[in-house]
């Protein structure tokens, strides 16, 4: 990927260039516009949590890392902003777990959707669902409501990074466990989420993945033991006392 002449020693270098890469992905036909406005609420919460992986989001990753072994049928649901941000690393973490892929929009084109499948083949993903659209989400309107059946519909793990608030709620009502990584504590996606990672997706996504080679050998009852030891409550309300004692 071009990258702009951004400096490493630049203090605020890795969001110019996270910046830089939902710009680009605007203009591949990846990124809808309202991703611009999504990532700069992103940035503003990310700017709060002190650019890091706080140690309960860390904790949420490992706990996220244990579902999506201990799944039957994960399903990791990718937008315009993840697909821009980190569609390698998503292909790296349906490998190193098992899930597989599927491009959601919020906004859906056939066009994006094309274009988002092949990025994500170009990044190395063997199978890329969503084009079906042979599944619904009950309680949404058609457009937004379109999952694959063999995917998201019968899924009973699913990793929802940067979800539209209704959404989020909708796939919790269908009873899935949702992993949902947002920068905002109070959203209604992380409020509704089974894990809510209160994360940057491209500090998030890779360490998901670390943490799941890291429990690849784990047992069952050490997975469910990981699983049964989380508090969402908890997980939220450091997140937000984080942002709300940024100087500690
Ligand atoms: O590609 P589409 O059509 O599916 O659309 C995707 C977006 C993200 C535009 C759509 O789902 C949307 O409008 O989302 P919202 O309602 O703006 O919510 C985005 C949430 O993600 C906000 O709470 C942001 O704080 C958060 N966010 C933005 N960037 C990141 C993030 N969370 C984690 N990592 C980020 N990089």
């Amino acid at each position: 990927m071009t990258g702009p002449e951004i400096p490493e020693s630049h203090p605020r270098y890795e969001s110019l260039l996270t910046r830089h890469r939902i710009e680009e992905g605007v203009d591949l036909g990846i990124t809808s516009r309202q991703g611009l406005i999504a990532q700069g609420r992103g940035e503003a919460f990310d700017y709060l949590l002190g650019e890091e992986t706080i140690p309960s989001a860390d904790a949420a990753e490992r706990v996220a890392a244990a579902h999506l072994l201990r799944a039957d049928h994960a399903v990791l649901s990718i937008n315009g902003n993840v697909a821009a941000l980190a569609p390698g690393e998503m292909v790296e973490l349906a490998e190193a777990t098992g899930a597989a892929l599927e491009v959601n929009l919020f906004n859906r084109t056939e066009e994006r959707m094309e274009n988002i499948a092949e990025y994500l083949r170009e990044h190395g993903a063997e199978e890329v669902l969503g084009l079906t659209a042979d599944g619904r989400i009950p309680g949404l309107d058609h457009e937004r409501a379109k999952v694959d059946a063999d995917g998201i519909g019968s899924a009973d793990v699913v990793l929802v990074p940067l979800e539209d608030g209704d959404r989020a709620e909708a796939l919790a009502e269908m009873g899935k466990t949702e992993l949902v990584v947002d920068l905002n504590p109070m959203s209604r996606s992380a409020k509704s989420a089974t894990v809510p990672i209160i994360d940057n997706l491209i500090r998030a996504v890779p360490n998901i993945t670390a943490h799941a080679r890291d429990l690849s050998d784990a047992s069952e009852g050490e997975l469910d033991a990981i699983i049964e030891d989380f508090d969402s409550g908890a997980a939220l309300e450091a997140a937000e006392q984080r942002i709300r004692s940024l100087d500690e």
